[in-house]
């Protein structure tokens, strides 16, 4: 380029180029010498060819050139380093997140991330050096840092999701660092609305249970001592046969899975421990350390993982002090979250903990109110316990919502609420069995559990109670039993599901923290009704549902069972009740309706090799026909009952200090009664 220019220049421009580039003479010519010293020698000879005045024109050109150049490498190295400053940032970032993920990983919302999304993240790589702090430099971070994250998360299927996941983990890194004080299970009256101290997170004994290690053991009597075994016979079979997996099926020597996440082994942790089962509690404890696993592309039921799983999670945590249960509490909890993201912010019945999506079953779009109104005493623990709010907010919600609903009939609720409107459905139709129990249950013990300071749920509570007395309550003949009906568009049904048993118990509990004396009273008539649920049938175990009797009849029993409904599952409704009722009237009379049942599950229900069944015929004592399941509820639940039923120490879980879950898991009241 420079040699055209030449070509139509003067001569001082001729000069120029000459010494520029040209070769002396064309190459072929004069044969081609290339050699170093031949070039120095001939750009010698040709400088001083030059006149002083060209020379001192190239000099000046020269060193123009000279000063441009070092201009504008100044200003090119700020751009540059910006440039890298922003890639570091951009690996340090990428790093800041699965660094918080690896150092909390319950506090995230990992479902998403854990399989779906991995490969929308190909920038996070570990390998990547970070940059050290010294050559941070704050405007350039804090302008980039911002649109890093969005760059990040632009491949996501749901960016608005993503969003709120990683506010929702800067919160909680911020909430940590911000906690002050923890005082083991039960906190101050002043402190219940405050976040929990960052030391939760620390695998420290709650107070409360160090309280009570302090005081003399009160020895374990002969019936505890029966209860233990029956214990240990059903964690052999489990263990032999089912070990890891939901439920034990005793007579095949297998198991059947439910949710895949032993749900037996879980809905018994806190059982070992109360019964004081070491060797087998360390057991279970490994196995949740190594094998229990939360991500996984499965669906489980909101209401079951909550009560079963979040719940047993959470009381082993405060029984044992050991933050890995809490720390796997934290998982499933954060992966139960998505159920709440419907339009009504009514849960959704389903969850898919691996995928983080949530959906109502497949024939509607409604939920079970139960269901929905029974997950409160564990996400509100889990809010106290993390300090992490969206858990408590998210279930205090639908308990609002629920209050203000119309579709009540005198604070009784019907069996269904829609995802979609928030609105009841199937109106008109009153039970506190199946699909309505745990929400009467759960409004009392919200109201205990946060220091009887939410007007809201007591008020729902006692209208409900009033509404039971006033269109369920009727006597039964011959022996004029209380009991619990239910009410179809103004027809009542003498009909009475096993699981109602929990009523007594919960009237006892509510009369117990102040509640009008009339609750206790009226436990007291429903107590014996369930027990005689029991008594008056051929192998002295109750069946899922009875018909009372409204009418005299020669020959007849108040109860009546149908043949569709003569099955036992284990349950244990009417163990709790009289476990209540023995801890707050110190009658014995309890306590030997409760050792009856037990020696009818030994006698009907216990299978040889290990394990007890369901059975499917509670009339036939010579065949009970046995389903071949044990249902996790049965060592969660039925045994602790009893266990905690027959023990002389009343201080044994202090119901003062704790309230337990509806399967039986004990949560600590925030404010000591
Ligand atoms: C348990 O899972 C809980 O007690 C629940 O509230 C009702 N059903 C079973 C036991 O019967």
């Amino acid at each position: 380029m420079y040699s055209g220019a030449a070509a139509a220049a003067g001569p001082p421009r001729r000069d120029f180029i000459s010494v520029s580039l040209g070769p002396e003479e064309p190459v072929g010519v004069t044969g081609y010498n290339n050699s170093k010293a031949w070039r120095r020698r001939s750009c010698w000879r040709k400088w001083k060819q030059l006149s002083r005045l060209q020379r001192s024109v190239i000099l000046f050109l020269f060193a123009f050139l000279a000063v441009c150049g070092v201009i504008s490498y100044t200003s090119m190295g700020e751009t540059w380093k910006s440039i890298t400053n922003k890639s570091l940032d951009d690996h340090r970032t990428e790093q800041e997140i699965p660094s918080l993920k690896l150092a909390n990983p319950a506090v995230l919302p990992a479902p998403q991330k854990a399989d779906a999304n991995h490969g929308d993240y190909p920038e996070l790589s570990l390998q990547k050096p970070p940059r050290p702090p010294h050559v941070r430099r704050g405007p350039f971070n804090l302008q980039i840092k911002a649109p890093r994250r969005d760059t990040r998360l632009k491949n996501r299927h749901d960016t608005v999701r993503a969003v709120e996941e990683l506010v929702e983990a800067d919160k909680v890194e911020k909430t940590e660092k911000s906690i002050i004080s923890w005082r083991g299970a039960v906190i101050e009256p002043d402190q219940n609305t405050e976040p929990p101290s960052s030391k939760t997170m620390e695998p420290e004994k709650p107070s409360s249970v160090e309280a009570e290690d302090q005081k003399e053991p009160v020895p374990i009597n002969e019936r505890q001592l029966a209860v233990i075994e029956a214990f240990r016979h059903a964690w052999k079979g489990y263990k032999n046969f089912a070990w890891g997996h939901d439920e034990l099926k005793p007579l095949s020597k297998s198991y059947s899975e439910w949710f895949g996440l032993g749900l037996t082994l879980i809905d018994a942790l806190d059982t070992l421990w109360i019964l004081g089962l070491k060797e087998e509690f360390e057991e279970a404890r490994k196995w949740v350390a190594n094998d229990l696993v939360f991500d996984k592309n499965v669906d489980v039921n909101l209401f079951e993982s909550t009560i079963r799983i979040l719940g047993g999670l959470l009381s082993t945590y405060h029984l044992s002090g050991d933050s890995l249960f809490l720390e796997k509490a934290k998982d499933i909890g954060n992966r139960l979250m998505p159920a709440f993201k419907t339009p009504s912010k009514i849960p959704y019945s389903d969850v898919n903990i691996g995928r983080g999506t949530a959906h109502p079953p497949r024939w509607t779009s409604d939920s079970t109110v139960a269901e929905v109104t029974s997950i409160q005493l564990e996400f509100r623990e889990l809010s106290r316990l993390t300090g992490d709010e969206k858990f408590q907010k998210a279930v205090d919600e639908v308990m609002k919502h629920v209050h203000t609903l119309s579709g009540k009939n005198d604070g009784l609720v019907p069996m269904f609420i829609n995802t979609n409107s928030g609105q009841f459905t199937h109106l008109g139709v009153y039970t506190l069995g199946a699909r309505a129990d745990s929400y009467y249950e759960y409004l009392l013990k919200q109201w205990i559990q946060g220091g009887k300071k939410e007007h809201e749920l007591l008020e729902d509570y006692m209208r409900a109670i009033e509404g039971v007395k006033k269109h369920l309550l009727q006597r039964s003949e011959p022996k004029k039993l209380t009991f619990v009906g239910e009410l179809a568009h103004g027809h009542f049904s003498a009909k009475m599901d096993h699981l109602v048993c929990f009523l007594p118990g919960t009237l006892a509990l509510g009369a117990h923290n102040g509640l009008d004396a009339d609750h206790m009273k009226l436990a007291e008539t429903l107590i014996e009704t369930c027990y005689q649920m029991y008594a008056q049938v051929e192998t002295g175990l109750s069946p899922e549902i009875v018909h009372f009797n409204l009418h005299a009849q020669k020959g007849h029993k108040d109860v009546e069972i149908k043949p569709a409904d003569r099955h036992n599952l284990l349950r244990p409704e009417t163990v709790e009740s009289l476990f209540y009722m023995y801890r707050f009237t110190g009658d014995k009379k309890y306590q030997d309706w409760g050792w009856e049942i037990l020696q009818n599950f030994n006698r009907y229900t216990r299978v040889p090799t290990g394990g007890y069944t369901s059975i499917n015929n509670v009339q036939n004592p010579s065949n009970p026909e046995p389903r071949d399941k044990m249902e996790s509820f049965f060592l969660g639940e039925t045994l602790k009952y009893m266990f905690l039923l027959f023990s002389d120490d009343m201080d044994l879980i202090n119901l003062d200090k704790y309230i337990f879950n509806t399967e039986a898991h004990p949560l600590p009241i925030w404010v000591p009664a």
